[in-house]
């Protein structure tokens, strides 16, 4: 069975592939260019968005996932504008350091929406996954992507980019959102 990947972000689908590797589907990507304006205000609508977008222009199930980093002494900022929240990596590091400065409630949470859409925009399955932590004072690691340096997990004293690739994909709110997805598709999607 093919179901279509609604992202453009190349390390969330490797993480996916990593982490659904044992189930039998092929995973496609939308196609090179694939934008759909999030217009959502919640994780799970904007993952809608995209994988309805991606169902419609393929004409295939499609998968999405909606994620990003929400920090609560900056009332869950970036939270969705995770990706647009400035323009590179770096300095969406810099930018959540220089906010959070002087601020002694350094907890945050990664969420992840996934939505499975039919190409008429109906919801098959949506699921979310969560994992807590603390913003570090400063970048540790280089694994991972996005903010995965600055977000430090106590219970394996490491952030999540000193974590191996088989550490983050058992433990992240991605691998989190996609183990009921992978079952649910698992059981019932069978061409
Ligand atoms: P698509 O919409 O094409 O899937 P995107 O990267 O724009 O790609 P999102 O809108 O869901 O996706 O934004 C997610 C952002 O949240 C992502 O770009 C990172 O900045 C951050 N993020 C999400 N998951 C993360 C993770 O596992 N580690 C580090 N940062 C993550």
């Amino acid at each position: 069975m093919k179901i279509v990947l609604a992202t453009s972000n190349p390390h969330k689908l490797q993480e996916i592939k990593d982490i659904a590797k044992d189930i039998n589907f092929e995973l496609a990507l939308v196609g090179k260019g694939f934008d759909p304006e999030e217009t959502g205000s919640t994780f799970k609508e904007n993952s809608y968005i995209k994988a309805y977008e991606a169902a419609k222009l393929t004409g295939k199930i499609a998968l999405a996932d909606d994620s990003g980093l929400c920090i609560n002494a900056l009332g869950g900022a970036p939270g969705i504008f995770s990706s647009r929240y400035a323009p590179t990596p770096e300095k969406k590091i810099e930018k959540v350091l220089l906010n959070l400065d002087g601020e002694s409630d350094r907890s945050a949470f990664f969420e992840c929406n996934m939505t499975l859409v039919n190409p008429d925009g109906k919801v098959l399955f949506s699921s979310t996954g969560r994992i807590d932590g603390v913003i570090s004072k400063e970048p540790y690691g280089t694994n991972g992507f996005g903010y995965d340096p600055i977000f430090f997990v106590p219970s394996l004293n490491k952030t999540m980019a000193e974590m191996s690739e088989e550490e983050k994909n058992t433990h992240s709110h991605r691998a989190k959102a996609l183990m009921p997805m992978l079952e649910y598709i698992s059981k019932n999607i069978t061409d």
